[in-house]
């Protein structure tokens, strides 16, 4: 068998760039790494999900007052240990967790990141063998190392991100991460058991005919939203369409598929709920900024995501993501009512 020495792992990869940045300790590459592990053994679990007693609540709720899936606890516990075992994260922040963990060991005190993460994505779509995932963003601690990590290192601005990524596992298990030098994409090799390069340098097209919304609250949303959402409808090939509607409701699928053809995906704020379902720091914040260094835009309807200051770990956001042409036709709707 002859061995394709120019397809690189995950590891491989991560190592390289090490190389090209001068003064780098290896730390990111070794927190991805513990991340990829996670991910493998997730994956394993959601593979046999169908075959074991895993499926179905596990009897609690988490913070947000959600049922709470049995996977999702085993994903939780799984991203947790690989950080908390590893040498670069000083804590972390889940979706599963009412507040965040400060690692209280002398490598972990002295770590530089922390990590934020929805460890299951989309967990309502287990039972039903539709695709989810996993949701991280990395950023340099502010307090001194030597220090337990802080609130402060948690509650920071999406733009101070040092990397973010996915998993989603879907008809093949993907990582795709970004640091400010590009997003790239890693299909697991199931034969070797390694995250591989497949998608080198993604781009988000800055045009796509793909918009993805539940539209079974339409009109709950507001009038600029439900304006940009009737002009994808009536789009035709004299304008750039048709458009095509496509919403998994695993937010990890619909943002990869539209950041790899070209879409929009929008989860406003509606009547209700004004701030919208999905959480900033370990949902929106990622995905922002590997949409912006793909060449995509993310807002709330107002301004960057990026750019919104976080007051507590779980705060929710309406979020507008996608190619750069559809989010600026969407910011003109928006900004006429
Ligand atoms: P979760 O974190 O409880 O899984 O919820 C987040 C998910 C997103 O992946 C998805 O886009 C959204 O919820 C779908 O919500 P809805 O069914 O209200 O459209
Ligand atoms: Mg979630």
């Amino acid at each position: 068998m002859t061995i394709n020495r120019k397809v690189l792992t995950l590891d491989e990869f991560t190592i390289q760039q090490v190389r090209h940045i001068p003064n780098a300790t290896g730390e990111l590459s070794t927190l991805l790494r513990d991340i990829g592990l996670a991910a493998k053994r997730v994956n394993v679990e959601v593979n046999k999900a169908g075959l074991v007693d895993i499926l179905g609540d596990a009897g609690s709720v988490n913070v947000q007052g959600e049922d709470v899936k049995k996977l999702d606890i085993f994903a939780n516990d799984q991203f947790t240990g690989v950080l908390q075992h590893g040498i670069s994260c000083a804590g972390i922040a889940s979706e599963e967790l009412d507040d965040y963990i400060a690692f209280d060991d002398s490598v972990s005190r002295n770590s530089k990141y922390v990590c934020l993460f929805d460890p299951l994505d989309g967990s309502g779509n287990i039972d039903v063998n539709v695709s989810i995932g996993t949701i991280f963003g990395v950023y340099r601690r502010v307090t001194p190392k030597g220090d337990m990590a802080c609130k402060e290192d948690f509650l920071q601005k999406g733009t101070q991100q040092v990397a973010a990524g996915y998993i989603v596992y879907g008809s093949s298990t993907m990582l795709v991460y970004a640091t400010r030098r590009g997003v790239n994409g890693f299909t697991l090799d199931q034969s070797i058991g390694e995250f591989t390069m497949s998608h080198p340098d993604i781009q988000c097209p800055s045009i796509g005919k793909i918009y993805s919304v539940n539209h079974g609250n339409f009109f709950q949303y507001m009038e600029g939203v439900r304006n940009y959402i009737n002009i994808c409808q009536k789009k035709d090939k004299s304008n750039g369409g048709p458009y095509t509607q496509r919403y998994i409701g695993s937010m990890v699928a619909d943002v990869h598929r539209n950041l790899i053809k070209g879409g929009i995906f929008m989860y406003p704020g509606t009547l209700d709920k004004p701030k919208g379902k999905l959480r900033l720091l370990y949902e929106c914040n990622p995905f922002a900024f590997i949409i912006e260094v793909a060449g995509g835009k993310a807002t709330d309807g107002k301004q960057r995501i990026l750019d919104i200051q976080p007051t507590e770990l779980h705060q929710r956001t309406p979020m507008f993501i996608g190619s750069k042409q559809m989010m600026e036709e969407l910011e003109r709707e928006m900004g006429k009512s």
